[in-house]
């Protein structure tokens, strides 16, 4: 079953990105998934057809591909593959995370340099789209190893960087610690402390307060607002979510704080589900601090507290938040979610649910809040940092969460009214791709044929 379809008008733009991509099953998965939304708004504005802007946005401004070599801590060579997508720059630097994690593959950071176009045009900031990584698997790998890797991948993208041509933050395997060896590096190699080239940089030497929260953070404040509409809110609710890392951890904090219960979340080996709601102190010791397996939570907590070698979206709850990786949440699982009572769904992670599963859930009329809205609270927050950067001044705690807050609650805004504009009341999935277009295409066209 797949939920998109693409408008006659479209087809020839995608079967192009078929042809001239094959094998990037998650690119052509992203590209479908927003052009099955653009019908509409090419009737209405058909200057952007005869302006090839779809045709323009499917092929990214750049792509860079090297090779990664680095020693190991026995003395052996390994070889990685980096990737830099520099999607479009036209509302601002290439802006988007880097991803080390073995999966990766040029069609992934496509997609993901395809997403965040839109995702950093909703936020109204003036940020572009760009996606990067390596196929790099960093579990396993002692601090020392993970430092060699990051010097050599930054050796060489370092000549595509700037504060104002690219910036890299984290993804998935890139966090404090990474962005921390890469921006030494990047430092070593130009002679120059330029703090806006990454963000999520640490506080003591150019980081954002609150920018390791926002993800999550944003995500629940975008949740929550979805709730808002139909008269209700997160509070007294019991919450599942996928994954253990940055944005799971933060999202499970502000649920909690919300009033909510997070009664499960995972890593790629099972997940955990604790009927007294996750106690957040333990599984930040056992994820930030020691980087073990979401077991090692179970068997500190015993009590009411196991391990289950399975999928989480098995707990029944009212709301779930996919918080791991893209299509970890299938067709099936929507179905029996569906049947468990699940009400509302919003994306913490980049296309989380396949396109059959967002189809059940807005058949069977679950509130669903797609990733390039409701995740996008992260790279919001780097733009934040940015600005922190640039006027180099650094804000409170509470400020910067209080602009956060603001985003997102624009962001839902702003989804809801153009779903209502194009007749489509409640279709965040639409509301968000048109008006993340629409931004991005208005900009391309005053610019000229670029
Ligand atoms: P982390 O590396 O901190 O955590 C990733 C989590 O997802 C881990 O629990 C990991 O489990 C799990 N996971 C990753 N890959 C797989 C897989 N193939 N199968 C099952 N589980 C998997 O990453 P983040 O929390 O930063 O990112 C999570 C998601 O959120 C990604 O989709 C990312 O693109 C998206 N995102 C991140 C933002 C950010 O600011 N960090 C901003 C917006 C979106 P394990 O440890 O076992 O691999
Ligand atoms: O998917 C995302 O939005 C991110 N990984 C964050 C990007 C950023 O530049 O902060």
């Amino acid at each position: 079953m797949s939920a998109t379809v693409i408008d006659p008008a479209l087809q020839h733009a995608y079967k192009e990105v078929l042809r001239r991509n094959p094998g990037e099953s998650e690119f052509h998965q992203a590209v479908e998934e927003v052009l099955g939304s653009l019908g509409p708004v090419v009737k209405r504005h058909p200057h952007y057809l005869a302006e090839r802007v779809i045709e323009r946005l499917c092929e990214p401004e750049r792509q860079i591909i090297f090779r990664v070599p680095w020693t190991d801590d026995v003395g052996q060579v390994q070889i990685n593959r980096g990737f830099r997508v520099e999607y479009s720059s036209v509302l601002g630097p290439y802006k988007g995370g880097l991803r080390f994690h073995p999966s990766v593959l040029l069609g992934t950071v496509k997609f993901l340099g395809f997403e965040q176009i839109f995702k950093n045009a909703l936020t109204g900031m003036p940020i572009g789209g760009g996606k990067g990584g390596s196929d790099f698997d960093p579990k396993g790998r002692s601090d020392a190893e993970i430092m060699r890797f990051c010097q050599s991948f930054m050796t060489e993208l370092y000549r595509h960087l700037g504060e104002y041509t690219d910036v890299p933050a984290g993804d998935i395997g890139v966090g404090g610690r990474e962005i921390g060896y890469l921006f030494g590096q990047y430092k070593r190699i130009t002679n120059r402390y330029e703090a806006g080239v990454l963000t999520g940089k640490g506080i003591a030497w150019g980081g954002s307060l609150a920018r390791t929260e926002a993800t999550g953070y944003g995500t629940v404040y975008f949740a929550n607002q979805m709730a808002g509409e139909v008269d209700d809110s997160l509070d007294g609710k019991d919450v599942v979510v996928s994954g253990s890392g940055n944005v799971a951890i933060y999202a499970i904090e502000k649920v909690t704080e919300l009033g909510g219960k997070v009664l499960a979340c995972s890593d790629s080996s099972g997940y955990v589900v604790d009927e007294d709601g996750i106690d957040l102190d333990l599984l930040k010791d056992v994820k930030e601090n020691r980087r073990e397996r979401i077991k090692a939570y179970a068997d500190e907590k015993g009590g009411r507290a196991r391990f289950v070698e399975g999928l989480v979206w098995d707990v029944p709850a009212k709301v779930a938040l996919p918080c791991a990786t893209q299509n970890e949440l299938d067709e099936d699982a929507a179905v029996a979610m569906v049947k468990n009572g699940t009400r509302l769904v919003a994306e913490g992670a980049n296309m989380p649910c396949t396109p059959g599963a967002v189809q059940v859930f807005q058949e069977a009329g679950v509130l669903f809040g797609p990733a390039k809205a409701a995740n996008a609270g992260g790279v919001a927050t780097s733009a934040l940092e940015m600005q922190q950067n640039a006027s180099r001044d650094s804000w409170s705690f509470e400020h910067t969460d209080e602009r956060l807050h603001e985003i997102m609650r624009n962001i839902h805004e702003r989804c809801v009214e153009t779903a209502e504009e194009y007749g489509r009341p409640g279709d965040y999935v639409f509301g968000a791709n048109v008006a993340g277009f629409t931004r991005v295409a208005d900009a391309m066209l005053a610019l000229g044929v670029i």
